[in-house]
């Protein structure tokens, strides 16, 4: 009795948080560094971000024109096929939406790329919609380079493999075509709420 009334007490604190974790996932608390390779050192003044590919014309933003577009703050959570997942990650950045206001295209896929070369790919309709950011901040900060500064993508609803790290432009794609993990295995989408870890999950 006495055990069934607090396990009792205990739920309503614990199980919004259990429900906004994936299957598989553990909740960290500290901010997990994941990098397949160094970290790239682009001065702002050589940065650039591009849309190109299936597109009329390609648009490129300088540094400045970047931050002179209007941005957004967002609180999301995040899960890595590595299983952590952190709960209200609070970002500022610049919708993707916004990016590709007057962009004529096509394609349904898109190709996210790097300095340093990391690549990945994901439905164009995955980027819109409110979906994604290109985020220049982090729990109002500038996000520090380990973290993918000066800006990555955050694509919070899938895998976040998928936030591509020094985000250097978009390449709209007809087909779709895997990314640097994708040709490893991972799943060619990640939905954390259908464990699309690897290909054929
Ligand atoms: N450019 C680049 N982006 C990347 C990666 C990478 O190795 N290079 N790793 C991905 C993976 S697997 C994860 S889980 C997240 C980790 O982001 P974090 O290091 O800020 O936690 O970045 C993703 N974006
Ligand atoms: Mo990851």
């Amino acid at each position: 009795m006495g055990f069934v009334s607090r396990a009792f007490k205990g739920r309503p604190r614990d199980e919004p948080r259990d429900a906004r974790l994936p299957p598989g996932q553990y909740l960290v608390r500290d901010f997990p560094v994941l990098s397949a390779g160094p970290t790239p050192r682009t001065s702002l003044a050589e940065w650039t971000f591009s849309i190109e590919g299936e597109v009329d014309e390609t648009k490129r933003w300088s540094w400045e024109e970047l931050r002179k577009l209007p941005s957004e703050t967002l609180t999301r959570d995040i899960h890595c096929v590595t299983k952590w997942s952190k709960l209200d990650t609070t970002w500022e950045g610049v919708s993707v939406d916004t990016l590709l206001e007057g962009v004529e295209t096509a394609a349904d896929y898109v190709m996210a790329f790097c300095d340093g070369g990391y690549t990945t790919n994901l439905p164009l309709e995955d980027l819109t919609g409110g979906k994604a950011w290109i985020a220049y901040a982090y729990d109002g900060q500038p996000l520090e380079s380990q973290h993918g500064g000066p800006a990555r993508l955050l694509v919070p609803h899938l895998y976040f493999w998928k936030s591509a790290k020094w985000v250097r432009g978009l390449r709209l794609m007809n087909e779709d075509s895997p990314g640097f993990w994708e040709t490893y295995g991972y799943h060619m989408y990640g939905d954390p709420w259908l464990e699309q870890r690897y290909s054929g999950d």
